[in-house]
């Protein structure tokens, strides 16, 4: 192996090789202990080292990282204590997730680390956003973020490059082509020969490096990191490399033909810097022997600690509690008595504004929503009056944006993604689920994010401008819902999601945006996130909704006169307001829940179910839900409108009543 050391000093080398031995020691020792059932699994990096080693050590501390799954080098370049590194492996409390998540996926902020999530591709998207809070705040700063060859076959990989490329964020797309995705060649994952082809097609400048030389890649990352900061913009480095063991040990190495074992095994990282340092008289055989015992001792202390410290003992009300970061929202009232009757659509453009305003580390993205205003325009002259770094329209891709949202919090920043219907953001499921909604129980990282859904039916636009998909996210532990149906509750959420540290969906109804109005504060207010409003007080039938179907309950309560309503919109869905719940069965006995959304599986089912368990003496007749067929939306009106519940409500209203 070539080994070009440049100006690279004595000193210089003899860390990088320090740096390159520990992985590799640590891993020898992981595989014994695996033999011995002392750990459960282990992804190797075992030929691979090179490249974490050499990406970390080129970085300043204070860089981002964000490595995958066989990338152990970078948390030992990193200083990462072993004990906790091995409390980690071993589920401890001790480790970086209490005992919550498996061998590297976590993050470390004191290390400057943002750890996988199975997933793969989710990752680089928020290495973009790490850099764009830099880019935004002028730190000239790059982040670094793996991918496999086999996790860039992932639309994750397409999206983030190309936000990337078009916003010109410093992140360096680190591909280690190690020429297999668990079992599958290259040949069966994609059909061009090079991944530095692919960067010239987004517009980024391209390098391929051998892999397992730690001081190509080590050079080529100092290089390319120091451009980048005085020169922001993003870089492709594919680093040719194999994978010298199974894609998890348990899964064997069958299916690589035993010729690519050996002709790998001549290019070993370790073996050949170690020979290269000992032919340049740079380290003695015996220097080498002490520099390994001291590693040894490391590896050693760290395990006995880690193997010393018990298994955690489950604490649920930890458990419950860490699903969320700590926040006691404090209700903001107007400052003055002034108010304006504005229209729904204006009180959440109104709202937005003011946040704008109040916190300057907020950033709003989304398709077309800076010159051209949004598609309902409720950002329409932001640009002029915020900039376009922090109103900022964003190329079609929902999965990348949310992700960044998640990297702007790692820096501090607050962000309002935009889906231009709520119907879009399946396109970015995976990252609000999995990584927005979890990451904070995880790894104590927050997802200051909030999602803007224009959301429902009733405008004759078919199934895809008018789902109702509150109840993908209802069933999410760590998301939050709001869901207005005033202009009031719209600015007041509106503003107390973007308050809050947490991940917040906040569905608009179109329907409402432009067909009603009410005079609200001129000044900022927030509205109590997680408490129902009582609309009707009314002592025959509880109407327990949200959304429109505040609007069809205060509807049919003026057509049937002779009922007395009680009617209360639950504003929050998650979390969702039991006692006004149960106050409400309480002053009726009898009760609908009402929504727009399909039945089955609906957010109703979970309202009913908890009336049952916890207010079954004060029921005078079965709880009972009205909601939308279980279909896709329809598009011609008269289909629409028998889909949507509002007529069936009436007859169970006299049903429940005659009950
Ligand atoms: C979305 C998703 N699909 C499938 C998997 C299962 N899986 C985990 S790693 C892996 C192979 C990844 O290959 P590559 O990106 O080349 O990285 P390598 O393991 O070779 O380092 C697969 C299929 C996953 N984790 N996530």
């Amino acid at each position: 192996m070539n080994y070009n050391r440049k100006e690279y000093s004595d000193d210089e080398l003899i860390a990088l090789y320090k740096g390159i031995l520990k992985p590799r020691m640590i891993e020898e020792r992981m595989l014994v202990l695996l033999r011995q059932g002392k750990v459960s699994k282990w992804f190797s990096g075992i030929g691979q080292e090179a490249i974490s080693v050499g990406s970390a050590m080129a970085l300043e501390s204070d860089e981002y990282i964000l490595p995958l799954h066989r990338n152990l080098g970078v948390f030992t370049s990193r200083e990462v204590p072993l004990d906790r590194l091995f409390a980690q492996f071993q589920g401890k409390k001790t480790g970086f997730t209490k005992g919550r998540d498996r061998s590297f996926h976590f993050g470390s902020n004191e290390h400057h680390i943002v750890g996988m999530i199975s997933h793969l591709g989710p990752q680089l998207a928020v290495a973009d956003g790490i850099a764009l809070a830099d880019l935004l705040d002028n730190r000239e700063k790059v982040a670094l973020v793996f991918s496999g060859d086999g996790g860039a076959s992932e639309g994750d990989f397409h999206e983030a490059l190309n936000v990337a490329a078009v916003w010109n964020l410093p992140v360096i797309f680190m591909i280690e082509n190690n020429g297999y995705g668990l079992s599958t060649p290259s040949n069966e994952q994609f059909k061009f020969k090079h991944f530095i082809d692919k960067g010239p097609a987004y517009g980024i400048d391209a390098l391929q490096i051998d892999g397992n030389n730690i001081v190509e890649v080590y050079d080529t990352v100092r290089q390319a990191a120091y451009s980048m900061r005085k020169n922001p913009r993003p870089m492709l480095i594919e680093a040719i490399t194999f994978r010298m063991r199974g894609h998890e040990e348990a899964s064997g190495t069958k299916y690589v033909p035993q010729e690519l074992f050996e002709k790998w095994s001549k290019k070993d990282p370790v073996e050949n810097f170690e020979r290269y340092l000992l032919e340049e008289l740079i380290l003695t055989q015996k220097a080498m022997e002490g520099i390994r015992e001291e590693i040894k001792a490391e590896i050693e202390e760290g395990l006995q600690t880690a193997f010393a410290t018990p298994m955690p003992v489950a604490d649920r009300e930890e458990e419950l509690e860490d699903m969320y970061a700590p926040f006691q929202q404090e209700v903001i009232k107007p400052a003055t008595d002034a108010k304006t009757e504005r229209r729904f659509v204006d009180a959440i453009s109104d709202g937005l504004r003011q946040s704008m305003e109040r916190y300057p580390e907020l950033v709003l993205m989304g398709q077309d929503i800076a010159e051209y205003g949004g598609v309902f325009k409720i950002t329409e002259g932001f640009v002029d009056k915020f900039g376009k770094d922090r109103v900022r329209n964003t190329p079609l891709c929902e999965s990348a944006i949310l992700g960044i949202g998640l990297g702007m919090s790692v820096k501090g920043k607050k962000s309002m993604v935009e889906m231009q219907f709520a119907d879009f953001v399946s396109a970015g499921f995976s990252q609000i689920v999995n990584n927005l909604a979890k990451s904070h129980y995880r790894w104590g990282q927050n997802a200051d994010v909030v999602v803007r859904m224009p959301t429902g039916a009733g405008t004759a636009a078919g199934p895809f401008h008018s789902q109702s998909n509150e109840a993908w996210f209802f069933h999410t532990p760590g998301l939050k819902i709001v869901y207005p149906s005033s202009p009031y509750d719209a600015k007041g959420l509106l503003n107390a999601a973007i308050e809050d540290p947490n991940p917040v969906m906040y569905f608009e109804h179109k329907l409402l945006y432009r067909s009603i109005s009410q005079e609200i504060p001129d000044d900022y207010y927030t509205v109590e996130i997680g408490k129902a409003r009582l609309v009707a007080e009314g002592s025959d039938i509880s109407i327990i909704t949200y959304g429109m179907g505040v609007h069809w309950a205060k509807q049919l309560q003026q057509e049937m006169t002779d009922i007395s309503f009680d009617i209360l919109d639950l504003r929050s869905l998650i979390p969702w307001d039991k006692e006004a719940v149960r106050d409400t069965v309480a002053r009726t006995g009898r009760v609908i829940v009402l929504h727009e959304d399909t039945m089955t599986g609906g957010i109703g089912g979970e309202i009913a179910a908890w009336i049952g368990e916890h207010c079954f003496e004060l029921l005078d007749g079965p709880v009972t839900r009205v909601a939308s067929l279980d279909t896709a939306v329809p598009f011609a009106p008269p289909l629409e409108q028998e889909f949507l519940p509002k007529q069936r409500l009436r007859e169970k209203v006299e049903s429940i009543m005659a009950f």
